[in-house]
């Protein structure tokens, strides 16, 4: 009897010195994405010996994938992850990785991330908000329902968008944007609510695109990050050893991240083609106007960024 009472004291201890955080984000609990957060979360548990438990809640479940950044920022939930393109309102340089046709390829949107994190931790720092790590989606390719032979082809076409950027391409191409969340696309899709999209590969398979979209178009357009974070109160609330350990942790779920991206990206595109949808390049005078829409695009973002995006560009592009 005493010996449990002892335990139960002692357990009553630790329970207190335990510190628990819940994070929210809007994807699949078995999106490569979440699975990462879930070993995140697993190894700050071990190396703090359960000095914080990170409890992961995916699929939209706490809050939607659009409200996530309030709901940190106002300490509503400890920690989240969103896709960080979509935080353009509040901090435009989070746009930087959606703009058409910059980044090419893996080592050059890892470039891009190491001149636009300084500025993403200066911006979340003054709205209360701590940036873990971020991990990049495989690289944005075109879904249609028909061959596109040029941009005139999308003229009232519904165009399913994610962010401000697929809204705006989508309208400079005449389409009807149709903002779907990425969880809700298969169903979208069903409904008959859609006849092209911009989006990775990986995220067709997860929603089976293959019964509705016959083509996939390798365009590469942009590799846009999911950024994990944390309300900046609860992380400096931590003990120092325990700080470094989340510190430590997201430096390691950034590398197996980016990596893991990869992965997906080749394994995913197989399976569009296994599943029988034509995988190919778009038509050279197509992939032409694209790219002067891209060009558009930039010129737009850097009128509306400001000195800010030369911050980025200026060294992306002349400093290799
Ligand atoms: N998948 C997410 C964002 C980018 C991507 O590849 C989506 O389609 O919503």
């Amino acid at each position: 009897m005493k010996l449990l009472l002892i335990a139960a004291l002692f357990a009553a201890t630790v329970t207190h010195a335990q510190t628990r955080w819940q994070l929210a984000t809007g994807y699949r609990a078995e999106s490569f994405h979440t699975q990462n957060i879930v070993w995140f979360a697993g190894e700050v548990e071990r190396t703090t010996a359960g000095a914080l438990r990170i409890e992961v809640r995916p699929n939209n479940t706490l809050y939607k994938l659009g409200d996530i950044r309030q709901a940190v920022q106002a300490g509503q939930v400890q920690a989240g992850e969103t896709i960080m393109s979509s935080l353009v309102e509040a901090i435009p340089i989070a746009g930087a990785d959606a703009i058409p046709f910059v980044v090419g390829n893996y080592a050059d949107a890892k470039r891009l991330w190491d001149l636009q994190r300084p500025l993403i931790d200066k911006h979340f720092a003054a709205q209360g908000l701590k940036a873990l790590y971020a991990v990049p989606w495989p690289p944005q390719g075109l879904y249609t329902v028909a061959p596109m032979r040029s941009a005139s082809d999308f003229k009232g076409m519904r165009m399913r968008t994610y962010n401000q950027a697929t809204v705006r391409i989508a309208e400079m191409l005449g389409a009807t944007p149709v903002d779907v969340p990425m969880v809700d696309v298969k169903k979208a899709l069903a409904g008959g609510q859609l006849d092209s999209m911009i989006t990775s590969a990986v995220t067709g398979v997860e929603n089976q695109v293959w019964s509705q979209f016959r083509h996939y178009h390798e365009i590469n357009a942009w590799f846009p990050k999911n950024i994990v974070f944390v309300n900046l109160q609860a992380f400096d609330a931590l003990q120092p050893a325990v700080k470094q350990a989340v510190l430590n942790a997201a430096g390691e779920a950034e590398l197996r991240g980016w990596a893991m991206s990869q992965d997906e990206a080749a394994g995913s595109t197989r399976k569009l083609k296994a599943e029988g949808m034509q995988v190919d390049r778009i038509a050279p005078g197509f992939e032409a106007e694209l790219k002067r829409l891209g060009e558009r695009f930039s010129r737009e973002w850097v009128r509306s960024v400001g000195n800010e995006a030369n911050l980025i560009f200026v060294p992306y592009y002349f400093q290799r």
